[in-house]
């Protein structure tokens, strides 16, 4: 296994549109692995491939405390089962140290694909809904400080340039 790095807002390489997996092989399953293992690390709990840089429609995601729920998405589809909107502070690895509110539907149904290739639907909701939203979202190239005024979202922006910067 392997921590990957992990990409940071504004970096343009997270705007990317993730490609379908074609089929759920050892690489993919390695890919899979390493994201857990680069979640965990964090700790996070969820993460697209997007943000480390491999642009294939692959999330794992782990609400629990105790590392007890892992769940992997793969060629997610979701369809709105409720359209009320319910607001929740998110957050993301790709925008570190920044939490704010966002609006999303509150049920959803998915189907995707699962680590051995399987398909299964299930109906979400609470945090793992907004979670794998949010996740969704990154891979059509989308970031939750997207849903943000310019002004909050440019104020994030020059935060984490000023810190990329005193890292480099
Ligand atoms: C996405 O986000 C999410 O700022 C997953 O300094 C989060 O795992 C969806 C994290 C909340 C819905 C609600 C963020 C870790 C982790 C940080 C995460 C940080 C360290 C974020
Ligand atoms: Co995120």
């Amino acid at each position: 296994m392997a921590l990957l790095p992990i990409l940071e807002f504004p970096d343009p390489r997270l705007r990317t549109r993730a490609e379908s997996v074609q089929s759920v092989d050892a690489r993919i399953q390695k890919l899979v692995d390493d994201m857990f293992e680069t979640m965990y690390d964090a700790p996070g709990i969820g993460l697209a491939a997007s943000q480390v840089d491999v642009h294939e429609r692959v999330i794992v995601m782990d609400i629990s405390e105790d590392q007890s729920a892992a769940r992997v998405f793969i060629n997610p589809e979701i369809k709105i089962i409720d359209e009320a909107l319910g607001a929740y502070d998110e957050g993301c690895l790709s925008v570190p140290g920044f939490y704010e509110t966002v609006q999303r539907p509150s049920i959803v149904e998915v189907t995707a694909l699962d680590r051995d290739g399987g398909i299964f639907t299930e109906l979400l909701d609470g945090l793992t809904s907004i979670c794998l939203q949010h996740e969704i979202d990154h891979l059509e190239g989308k970031l939750f400080v997207d849903y943000l005024s310019p002004l909050k979202r440019q104020r994030i922006r020059s935060k984490l340039v000023k810190d990329q910067k005193r890292r480099t």
